[in-house]
C-alpha cells in the first residue's frame, strides 16, 4: 500500500511543479534574507505579530535585574542569548571548528542511559549542556569535536571521504560524567513552512506509517508519540531532529528554557539540577509571558517557503525524477495537503511540497549518537523537510547538513544513509556520475 501511495505521490508532485512554484505559501527569494520573509498566506495584522515575533527571535536576553526592557531573565545557564544567534537568518548552524570561540552552533542533549533501555536526565547535568553561564556562575562544560575520516567509492571508482565524528566535555564543573552518559549532537534547523508542516493531519501521518513493514519494501517509518507538556496526552511528535515536540509553541517554550534559561508558563522552572541549585533566584514569574511566547511561535510557524528555481532546467528535471526512483521519495514524500484544521485558517488545505512524511527511520549505526530521546532509539531520525536546503550556502555561509552537521555538503548527506535508507543510498553511489551530479542539482534547486 505504502509504494503505491508513494508512488502515486510522487507523479502528482511531479505533474503539478510548475503548479507549486507559483504557490500562495511561497516567496522568490534565492538571497541570504531567503529563510526571512512573511508567509504571503498572512494578513496585515498578523504581518505585524510576524514583526513582533521577530524581534523577539533576535532580541538579546539579558541577566535578571540587568535592564528594564522586559528582555530580562537569562540563565543561570545557558547556551546563547538570543534564537537567531543559533538560527542565524532564521538559518542554518553548524559545528564550531576547533579554536573558534563561538560554540553555540551545536548543542548537546545528555541522558543516562537505565537498565530498561529508557533514557534519564543526567544526575549533574540534566537534559542539555549549557555551555555558557551567567556572571559568577560556570558554565556546565565545554564541548570538544573530533573527526575521524571513512574513505569511500562510487561505483565508478571515484572516491569520497566522510568524516565521522565524536564528542568529548572538558571542563566539568558540576560533577563526574560517569561512565552511563550519552551525548546526542544537535545543530539549528533552518525554520521555514513549520506552521505548514504542523497543520498536516495526525490521520495523514499514521497513513503513510508502516511501523511493521507490512508492504516490506525496506522502510518502516512510524510516528513518534510524545507527551504534550502543554495537554499532557499522548501526541505526535513533529519537531526537532527526533521528532520530540508535537507543537512549534512547545518547540519554542523548550527552547527558551534550555538554551536561552527562560522560563514560560509551559516551562516555569529552569532546568537546573541538585548540584546546580544554589544558582536558582526567587522568581516565581514566568521570564517570559505567554502573549509574547506566542508571538515567538507565531513568528517561528509563519516563514514562507523559499520557492524552488530552475525547475524547467533539464538537469533539474531528471534529477526529480531520480528522486523518486532512487527510492529518496519514499521517506522524502513530496507532497501533502494541509488539514482542514489549522494554527491559522490561511494555513488549512494548502498543497505543499516539502518533502517529508514527518516520521523516524532507522538510519543505522553510522548515524546513531548512543541517545534515545523519548521513545526514539539512537538510530532513529525524523525525515527532515528539504524545502530550503539548496538555500543554506546562500544564507548562512556554509553547506554542513544531518543532525549533528558532520556532512559537508549535499553528496556527503546522502552518503550516510544507512539502515532503511541503505538501499536509497546505495542506488545513488552506484549510479552513473551524470545521474549522482542530476540528484545533486534538483536538491540544489530546493
Ligand atoms: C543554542 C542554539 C539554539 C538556540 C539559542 C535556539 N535554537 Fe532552536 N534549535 C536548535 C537546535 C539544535 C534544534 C534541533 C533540536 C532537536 O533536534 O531537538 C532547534 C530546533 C528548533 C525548531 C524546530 C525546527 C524543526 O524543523 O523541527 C524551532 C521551531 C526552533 N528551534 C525555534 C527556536 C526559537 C524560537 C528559539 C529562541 C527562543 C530557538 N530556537 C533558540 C538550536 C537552538
Ligand atoms: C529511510 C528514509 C530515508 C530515505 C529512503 C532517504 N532519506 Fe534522506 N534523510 C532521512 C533522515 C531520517 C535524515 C536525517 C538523518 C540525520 O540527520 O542523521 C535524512 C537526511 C537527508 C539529507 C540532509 C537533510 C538536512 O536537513 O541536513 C538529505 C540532503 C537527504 N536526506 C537526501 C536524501 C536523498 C537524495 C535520498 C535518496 C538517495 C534520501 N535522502 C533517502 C531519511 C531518508
Ligand atoms: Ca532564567
Ligand atoms: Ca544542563
Ligand atoms: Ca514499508
Amino acid at each position: 500500500m505504502r509504494n503505491t501511495a508513494t508512488r502515486l505521490l510522487a507523479s502528482v508532485a511531479l505533474g503539478n511543479a510548475a503548479l507549486v512554484a507559483q504557490a500562495a505559501h511561497m516567496v522568490a527569494d534565492a538571497t541570504a534574507n531567503a529563510f526571512g520573509n512573511p508567509s504571503p498566506l498572512l494578513g496585515a495584522a498578523d504581518r505585524r505579530a510576524f514583526q513582533v515575533g521577530n524581534s523577539l527571535f533576535k532580541a538579546n536576553w539579558v541577566e535578571a535585574g540587568a535592564s528594564a526592557s522586559g528582555l530580562d531573565g537569562l540563565g543561570p545557564l545557558f547556551n546563547a542569548r538570543s534564537c537567531s544567534s543559533c538560527h542565524l537568518r532564521d538559518g542554518r548552524s553548524r559545528p564550531p571548528e576547533p579554536q573558534e570561540r563561538e560554540r553555540h552552533g551545536l548543542l548537546l542533549r545528555i541522558g543516562v542511559h537505565a537498565e530498561d533501555g529508557a533514557d534519564a536526565p543526567h544526575p549533574a547535568y540534566g537534559g542539555q549542556v549549557q555551555d555558557d553561564a551567567q556572571r559568577g556562575a560556570k558554565a556546565e562544560a565545554r564541548v570538544e569535536i573530533r573527526y575521524e575520516s571513512r574513505k569511500g567509492a562510487y561505483g565508478d571508482g571515484a572516491e569520497f571521504e566522510l568524516l565521522a565524528p565524536s564528542y568529548a566535555l572538558s571542563q566539568l564543573a558540576y560533577g563526574e560524567l560517569g561512565d552511563r552518559a550519552a551525548l546526542g549532537p544537535r545543530v539549528a534547523q533552518h525554520l521555514v513552512g513549520l506552521g505548514l508542516l504542523e497543520s498536516i493531519s495526525d490521520e495523514r501521518l499514521i497513513e503513510l506509517a508502516d511501523e511493521r513493514d507490512t508492504d516490506r519494501d525496506g522502510i518502516s517509518g512510524r510516528a513518534h508519540r510524545v507527551t504534550s507538556a502543554v495537554t499532557g496526552n499522548l501526541t505526535i511528535g513533529r519537531f526537532g531532529w527526533k521528532a520530540t515536540q508535537p507543537t512549534v509553541l512547545e518547540q519554542v517554550a523548550a527552547a527558551f528554557v534550555n538554551d536561552i534559561g527562560i522560563t514560560s508558563p509551559i516551562f516555569p522552572a529552569e532546568t537546573l539540577t541538585t548540584a546546580q541549585s544554589t544558582l536558582a533566584a526567587d522568581q516565581p514569574e514566568p521570564e517570559i509571558d505567554a502573549k509574547k511566547l506566542d508571538r515567538v511561535a507565531f513568528y517561528s510557524r509563519a516563514i514562507a517557503v523559499p520557492a524552488p528555481r530552475n525547475l524547467a532546467d533539464a538537469q533539474v528535471v531528471q534529477g526529480r525524477s531520480l528522486f523518486t526512483e532512487f527510492g529518496c521519495a519514499a521517506c522524502h514524500v513530496p507532497s501533502h495537503v494541509t488539514g482542514d484544521v489549522a494554527f491559522h485558517p490561511a494555513f488549512a488545505r494548502i498543497a505543499i511540497e516539502p518533502y517529508t512524511d514527518l516520521l523516524l527511520h532507522d538510519m543505522g549505526e553510522g548515524l546513531a549518537d548512543g541517545k534515545r530521546d523519548g521513545d526514539a532509539t539512537p538510530s532513529e531520525w525524523r525525515t527532515p523537510p528539504l524545502w530550503g536546503i539548496g538555500l543554506i550556502e546562500t544564507v548562512n555561509g556554509h553547506q554542513r547538513l544531518l543532525h549533528d552537521g558532520r556532512a559537508r555538503g549535499l553528496a556527503e548527506a546522502v552518503l550516510w544513509h544507512g539502515g532503511e535508507g541503505e538501499r536509497a543510498k546505495e542506488r545513488f553511489r552506484l549510479a552513473p556520475v551524470v545521474q549522482r551530479e542530476a540528484l545533486l542539482a534538483f536538491l540544489r534547486s530546493l
